[in-house]
């Protein structure tokens, strides 16, 4: 008879839950800055954008200035999170003078800002460590592949600097942390996940009002879209794969950030290992999102073209197939297929 959790099992989730103690290092910095900006990844979505604004808000709650920073605007989905109307898209003139902490990304090209002067750059992120140049990696870094959202990192890192989790930042995190682990059903759903998100719950957070605004908010255009793009959904090799066009864009009345997740309805499919979404942009740019749903490295494909993330969700843009997106779809369903050879070999 089995009961429990086997002991591996065990043993990864409490070195996973070490991982998320925040070094000493990050809080030292964080304490004796006094000007911040924080900031998430261009695109952003649930993770990015809560992290930003409950570490934000922390960072004032003991004394700090801190400016709530993305390049891009805040998708209408997450417009309900406490202080989103805040987020500023400007940057002020003497950045030099203020401390970037860049969430759910740790380049600052990733933010779009590459290139900007900071005092000093500190980084809080859960996608894999990228490569950087001599002089170039941020100090301090708090990389941890392991864990599933920016949100939970950023949870634990309050948590350790004495910080009271009020209504606003419960929601924030709490947000975080269900869309990254997409409502707490991928792969990346750990007890730890679970247990922040309790708390965050008892701090304030509303699963049902959270889930209301960011699943039950579609316009009849989104609606329209997605009609459109279930009709190209092909299952190849253990693939499915789904594309939308500009003019699908068009006739529908969607809009760009309209198509986001859509990725969800081809990895539905019983015998999809892998779900593809190519959507292409007003210049005919295409962009990508590979979502695995089992051992399938999905990363090491998009890197091929020049892209990354993570092994079960990455993605890239790419001007190469500019408006091809069948020519696209053969050479991803190809680049999928050796990767998914590779692995049941
Ligand atoms: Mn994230």
């Amino acid at each position: 008879m089995e009961t429990g959790a086997p002991e591996g099992r065990l043993e990864n989730e409490l070195k996973r839950e070490m991982e998320y103690l925040p070094p000493d290092e990050l809080l030292d910095f964080l304490r004796n800055g006094d000007k911040f900006i924080v900031a998430g990844h261009i695109s952003p979505e649930g993770d990015a954008i809560g992290s930003t604004l409950a570490l934000a808000a922390a960072l004032r709650g003991i004394g700090k200035e801190a400016i709530a920073y993305n390049n891009d605007i805040v998708p209408l989905f997450f417009r309900f999170l406490p202080g989103a109307e805040e987020i500023s898209h400007v940057l002020p003139l003497n950045t030099e003078d203020y401390t970037l902490v860049l969430v759910d990304s740790s380049k600052p090209f990733r933010a779009a800002l590459e290139g900007v002067r900071f005092r000093r750059t500190a980084v809080i992120d859960h996608h894999e460590m990228e490569t950087y140049g001599p002089g170039e990696q941020p100090a301090p870094m708090w990389v941890v592949p392991a864990c599933p959202a920016a949100g939970l990192l950023v949870y634990n890192l309050v948590k350790a600097m004495d910080i009271a989790v009020d209504r606003e930042m419960a929601v924030n995190l709490y947000t975080a942390i269900s869309t990254d682990t997409g409502s707490f059903r991928y792969d990346n759903t750990t007890a730890g996940a679970l247990e922040a998100a309790a708390e965050l719950v008892r701090a304030g957070a509303e699963p049902a009002l959270v889930a209301r605004n960011v699943y039950e908010t579609w316009s009849a255009g989104r609606m329209r879209l997605l009609c459109l793009a279930l009709e190209t959904i092909e299952l190849r090799d253990d693939t499915a794969i789904m594309s939308v066009s500009q003019e699908m864009f068009r006739s529908s009345g969607a809009t760009a950030e309209d198509v986001d997740n859509f990725t969800a309805y081809p990895r539905m499919l019983r015998d999809a290992k892998v779900a593809v979404l190519v959507s292409e942009l007003e210049d005919g740019t295409l962009r990508a999102s590979l979502r695995s749903k089992g051992d399938i490295d999905v990363r090491s494909v998009a890197r091929k073209f020049g892209g990354g993330g993570h092994k079960r969700a990455s993605g890239f843009r790419t001007t190469a197939w500019k408006g091809n997106i069948r020519g696209l779809r053969e050479e991803l369903l190809k680049e999928i297929s050796l990767a998914l050879q590779k692995k049941d070999f």
